[in-house]
């Protein structure tokens, strides 16, 4: 598709190919000639050897990764001001102790091993995006299932589905904090054998919370939901007067329709991780469920037990 540069267009609407106004549009300029290439063209001296046409990959790697440097770079420097101190904190440490840093995506092994030992969460490696009930279920083992891939390089700063930049800078920091962490399992425990419509409400909760959930600190509203945590975009959105901003109530987010394709209209606020997971557990304690479950950390089963 041909773009129109919009203060380009004269009154005699000549199209104009669109181009970069700022050194940061060379992002776009990504489209690559394959023309040449080693590994398409038979007729490149490097067409036959397997070693040079890595090497190149190689090479290749590293300008692509340029990008991911920038995303998380802007995103860290956006923090300061506008993430809740819970994933302040947990970042410094990811960054000292776990490989976080502008040149480097960790693994996942490392990864998991680090919030092991801070809250019990662990994370394992998704292929994409799970049903809501599994989704869920998982958090009730203090599992957290993490996509692998990572964003298209031509909308670095948002993306309208979850992938590692998402995972690694937004929801694991959090889970490095005992109450958020607390916070998730009980959804999931909640989730547990729940009825259709418990699940969508469920899921609707965690999205209000987890995904895009704000909070006072200090008199200030600040962002600890990852889905803004890891969108540029997003996060500054989120904390402008553009958004409807409303106090967390579970009953009312259970049921608020959300997007999901772009930007939130609607925030929920909480007082405190503290406060947000009582009203959930009040609100939970309503669900019928005709069975109770808990969690046994020495076996790190569920437990089913049967309501008098
Ligand atoms: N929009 C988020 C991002 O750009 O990182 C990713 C998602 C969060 C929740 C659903 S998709
Ligand atoms: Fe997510």
């Amino acid at each position: 598709m041909k773009r129109v540069a919009e203060d380009v267009r004269t009154t005699k609407e000549v199209r104009v190919h669109w181009f970069p106004k700022k050194i940061s549009e060379l992002d776009k300029c990504h489209h690559l000639v394959t023309k040449f290439d080693p590994d398409l063209d038979q007729d490149h001296p490097g067409f036959t050897d397997p070693n040079y046409r890595q090497r190149r990959k190689a090479i290749g790697e590293i300008a692509f990764r340029y990008k991911q440097r920038e995303v998380y770079t802007t995103l860290r420097g956006l923090y300061t001001t506008h993430a809740c101190s819970e994933h302040l904190e947990a970042f410094r440490l990811l960054e000292r102790h776990c490989g976080y840093s502008p040149d480097n995506i960790p693994q996942l092994e490392d990864v998991s091993r680090f919030l092991k030992e801070r809250t019990g969460y662990q994370l394992r490696p998704v292929a994409g995006l799970l049903s809501a009930r599994d989704f869920l279920a998982s958090l009730a083992f203090r599992v957290f299932q993490c996509t692998q891939y990572i964003r298209h390089a031509s909308s670095p700063m948002h993306s309208p589905e979850p992938d590692c930049v998402h995972e690694l800078l937004g929801h694991v920091p959090m889970l490095a904090d005992h109450t958020f962490a607390q916070f998730s399992q009980t959804i999931g425990l909640a989730s547990l054998g729940a009825s259709e419509e418990d699940i969508e409400k469920l899921a609707t909760l965690y999205w209000f919370t987890v995904e895009f959930g704000l909070c006072k600190q200090g008199g200030v509203i600040k962002a600890y939901g990852a889905g803004l945590l890891s969108s540029y975009g997003e996060l500054v959105h989120s904390l402008s007067d553009e958004p409807e901003k409303r106090d967390f109530d579970p009953e009312q987010a259970a049921v608020q329709p959300y997007q999901d394709q772009n930007y939130q209209p609607v925030y929920f606020v909480s007082e405190s991780f503290a406060d947000a997971k009582e009203k959930l557990r009040a609100y939970i304690a309503r669900i019928k469920r005709p069975f109770s479950v808990r969690f046994d950390p020495f076996t790190c089963g569920i437990e089913v037990l049967d309501s008098p």
